[in-house]
């Protein structure tokens, strides 16, 4: 029998970051629909495993998570040490103090600066109608949006990846803002390492599922 649950829309920006990992790693999950037009994330049982009324949400067995990079974490955390996939997490979640810190700082910068810039160019450009955007608000977020990834370019020239010489947890949710940067209908300035990043990327089982395709 299936033992974890994920609940959550499959067009979440934070429920794809784990169910990318769920496909680059073969994790067997089942997910249940949760979220805007699915609803059930406000109801009393829901807030029960998750008072924020947010999702993702886990169960894995019965033991309840949520936040996206703390269950991103956990996933890496609990694979059995004779699993086959052990040496994924080495690589993806570096067990090494310095190494595995550094992971987490770009996963923290994910979500205090790269997110919070992208998330309103995102919404107003795919989920407001025409006449409810705000054009300046917007121009002042692709200007956010533009300083951040002019910090995350630079990063990029002297590594290949977020965190590194290898793909980490810290390239999954700054993809999936890629991915969305790249989708949208603005003016977007060049940047070299940026792309030849997002080509990297772009290889990964969970970019070939969770980057493809309109943006909802
Ligand atoms: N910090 C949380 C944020 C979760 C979050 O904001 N989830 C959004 C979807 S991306 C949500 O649940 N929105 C309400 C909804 O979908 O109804 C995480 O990383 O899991």
């Amino acid at each position: 029998m299936n033992e974890l649950t994920i609940w959550g829309r499959e067009n979440s920006i934070n429920v794809q970051k784990v169910l990318w990992l769920c496909e680059d790693l073969k994790i067997i999950y089942q997910r249940v629909d949760a979220g805007m037009e699915h609803g059930v994330n406000k109801t009393p049982e829901y807030l029960k495993i998750n008072p924020n009324g947010l999702v993702p949400t886990i169960s894995d067995n019965g033991f309840i998570l949520w936040e996206s990079h703390a269950i991103m974490r956990y996933l890496l955390r609990r694979l059995p040490s004779n699993s086959s996939e052990i040496s994924a997490y080495d690589s993806i979640y570096p067990r090494e103090a310095k190494a595995g810190a550094l992971v987490d700082q770009w996963l923290d910068w994910t979500n205090t600066v790269a997110w919070p810039a992208m998330r309103p160019l995102f919404w107003g450009w795919v989920r407001l109608k025409p006449e409810e955007r705000n054009l300046q608000d917007l121009e002042n977020s692709r200007q956010l949006m533009i300083k951040a990834l002019t910090m995350f370019d630079q990063q990029l020239s002297f590594s290949a990846y977020a965190a590194g010489e290898e793909f980490t947890l810290a390239d999954i949710p700054m993809a999936l803002i890629a991915y969305r940067w790249f989708k949208i209908p603005i003016e977007r300035p060049e940047f070299r390492n940026l792309n030849r990043w997002y080509s990297r990327v772009g290889e990964r089982a969970g970019f070939k599922r969770y980057c493809s395709g309109p943006l909802t």
